[in-house]
């Protein structure tokens, strides 16, 4: 029997799941693993998530959480949503396991002890207050080419530059804010110039591979491959296992993919199976489903670490698709630009199959494609309603109507019978193999195609028109015998619906080979009442979703002129004075003793303040920053001898003196130390 591991990405733990991630990813390897169930063979359809890396220390940072909460939170709410969703996994576990560190640390020290590793020193930059070192993620400084003061050391999310940590001007340190220092660091680096013309053999080896998998490997290895660390200054990760290396951990990188195997070692553990069979046997299947982000680990990165190592399978195909877009922009998880998978579930809790649908008929297998809610919508209400739903719900309902669910017989088939007939028995072929080619839009559409026959069939002989009993007989017959055949072939695409097919025609779930048979079901055989499949999408049930997606939109698009208002320019200096003039000002340090606003004004308050000789009144146009009550008490500096001015009918003594921030807001100038009332600034 052929075997077969088949892995999805181990997203990240650091965020739900996305229909971005379903359709680049899960569907996809959801449609085929349950092919090849059906078809009988060994599969091993492994997953989980992803918890280690510089993206969860940062989510975590931001939630105020530790690492370990933002894993354990987010395992959970993916694992429940893939299962609600009906991703057949047969293990979803996940990194952070002591197996998985384990496992991790085994192969390292594999290709350590082989000498695989180059060990290199150099220079990072180092927190000195945080005493660690910096992931590129937790640099911020300016962008060399937008001038943008928030840059990120891997990338400007404003023009969208690729950048190094060295690059940025001003670089500050996210976790102290102080300004970083470089600093020596040892590291391990796997040759991958060294190894390039072994990883072009195992590419080259593979021209079936999907061609924007191929293109990505090829320029990958037309720029010339190079060395890359598979350690990491970071405290969060798989502890780097030799001596000396406190604070170092494996780059996650390394780790995660092997995440693959020890998952299917807990697998087959759990089901006394040999996992050996699945990783180190040369006649498995190997097929790593993931997005295009994913591709040069997956096929130069992750099999340069395997042959390194030495004794393990390498990927038969890595079938990774491109990225889905949502509504005309690009999926984002910080812009909440996304329908994500645990809030439809519950908004939709019993339309798996309907989402199932829509994101594989759509599926962006050769170039990007779009998901709209108004795509969603026709596609639920014309096609499977329409069409599908339709065709299952005539043939139960005929069934049960002219014959009280008891199957009938055939009798002599006319030439539209057979024929229908034949077409039907070369279905399940071409099927199959378009879905063993990952080709599962194709695939789909040929299910569709089907269910398309069969309405046709009953258009065109008319059984409810037909006086002959044993004419409708045999229609319905032919009939039932396309709905149980659909049902296996539309399980992978659809495994809710295909259940309750099985379930109205009252028949064990059936394999692949069964179907396109003629006689899957036999006369006098009792079906059960018949159930909707689909029902229609309203108007205002897909209103509702753009409506919610045009409030993020208007938010996202206030944040950004906010932060583009930020990115204000120093104001240029004055033209210099004498000392003389600037003798001129009498600045003073002064307490406030009272503060309120100023009746019918929202800018002005009004303060009592001691100047050490009186009390002074002084009205200052800042109420939108301060609260009066916050204001007593405090230590201020103040231009003295400013003639008085009268505002709203006050008369105001001084300016307190502030100074102003990028955006507007202000601060006071205090005394660092208290000082006394009166006492001059100079
Ligand atoms: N965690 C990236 C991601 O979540 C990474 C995949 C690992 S697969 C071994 O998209
Ligand atoms: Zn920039």
């Amino acid at each position: 029997m052929q075997k077969y591991t088949v892995t999805a990405a181990l997203i990240y733990a650091n965020g739900p799941i996305h229909i971005g991630h379903l359709a680049g990813c899960y569907i996809p390897a959801d449609i085929y693993v349950r092919y090849l169930r059906s078809t009988g063979a060994d599969v091993a359809f492994i997953s989980g998530t992803d918890e280690h890396g510089v993206p969860i220390t940062v989510k975590a940072r931001l939630e105020g959480k530790t690492p370990q909460q933002v894993v354990d939170f987010y395992y959970e709410q993916i694992k429940k949503a893939f299962a609600d969703l009906g991703i057949s996994f047969d293990i979803y576990s996940r990194t952070s396991n002591p197996a998985h560190h384990q496992l991790s640390q085994e192969i390292f020290s594999t290709m350590y002890d082989k000498g695989f590793f180059d060990e290199e020193t150099n220079e990072q930059y180092y927190d000195e207050v945080a005493q660690q070192f910096l992931a590129d993620r937790y640099i911020v400084g300016e962008c060399p080419s937008c001038g943008n003061p928030n840059a990120y050391g891997d990338q400007c999310e404003r023009c969208g530059s690729t950048l190094s940590p060295t690059e940025l001007k001003n670089p500050h340190s996210t976790l102290s804010g102080s300004k970083p220092v470089m600093k020596p660091t040892k590291n391990w680096y796997l040759p991958l110039d060294r190894m390039q013309p072994d990883i072009e053999k195992y590419v080259n080896s593979h021209k079936e591979w999907k061609t924007n998998v191929l293109g990505q490997c090829q320029s990958w290895l037309k720029d010339g491959l190079r060395p890359r660390a598979m350690t990491r200054d970071l405290d969060w990760g798989v502890k780097v296992p030799l001596p000396d290396t406190d604070g170092k951990v494996l780059y996650v990188w390394f780790d995660a993919p092997i995440g693959y195997i020890t998952f299917t070692k807990e697998w087959a553990d759990q089901n006394g199976k040999n996992w050996e069979d699945y990783w180190k046997n040369k006649d498995t299947k190997l097929v790593h489903f993931i997005g295009k982000d994913n591709i040069v680990f997956h096929c130069i990165i992750f099999p340069a670490m395997l042959m390194a190592e030495g004794s393990y399978i390498l990927a038969d195909n890595v079938p990774a698709n491109e990225f889905m877009n949502l509504e005309g922009n690009k999926i984002s998880t910080s812009k909440n630009w996304a329908v994500w998978l645990h809030e439809y579930l519950e908004e939709f809790p019993d339309k798996q199959d309907e989402l199932r649908y829509v994101l594989s008929a759509n599926a962006p297998e050769t170039k990007d494609s779009e998901f709209t809610w108004k795509d969603y919508q026709t596609r639920v209400n014309s096609e499977l309603v329409g069409v599908f739903g339709n065709f299952v719900n005539r043939v139960l309902v005929l069934t049960h109507k002219n014959f009280n669910g008891v199957v009938p017989a055939k009798d002599t088939l006319r030439e539209i019978d057979t024929k229908v007939l034949e077409e039907l028995s070369g279905f399940p072929k071409v099927i199959g193999g378009a879905i063993s080619n990952y080709k599962f839009r194709e695939a789909l559409n040929l299910v569709m195609d089907l269910a398309r026959l069969g309405n046709k069939y009953l258009a065109d002989t008319e059984p409810w028109k037909e006086s002959d009993p044993i004419r409708v007989g045999t229609i319905m017959n032919v009939a039932i015998q396309i709905s149980a055949s659909l049902a296996i072939v539309s399980e992978p695409f659809l495994p809710f619906t295909a259940a309750k097919i099985f379930e109205m025609l009252n028949l064990d779930p059936q394999t692949w080979e069964s179907a396109g048979r003629v006689d899957m079901i036999v006369a006098g055989h009792k079906l059960n009442p018949a159930q909707l499949l689909f029902t229609k999408i309203e108007d205002s049930v897909v209103e509702k979703q753009v409506q919610r997606l045009l409030e993020i939109k208007k938010m996202n698009e206030l944040e950004a002129k906010k932060r583009e208002d930020e990115i204000k320019e120093v104001p240029e200096l004055k033209a210099s004075i004498q000392y003389d003039d600037f003798a001129k000002l009498d600045i003073r340090v002064g307490t406030i003793l009272e503060a309120e606003k100023v009746a019918k004004s929202d800018k002005l308050l009004k303060f009592l303040i001691d100047d050490g000789i009186e009390k002074r009144t002084i009205l200052s146009g800042i109420a939108k920053y301060f609260k009066p009550e916050e204001m007593i008490g405090k230590q201020v500096t103040f231009l003295a001898n400013l003639a008085p001015r009268k505002m709203m009918g006050v008369e105001s003594n001084g300016m307190i003196l502030m100074a102003e921030d990028r955006d507007g807001s202000l601060a006071l100038l205090q005394p660092h130390k208290a000082v006394w009332n009166g006492g001059p600034v100079s």
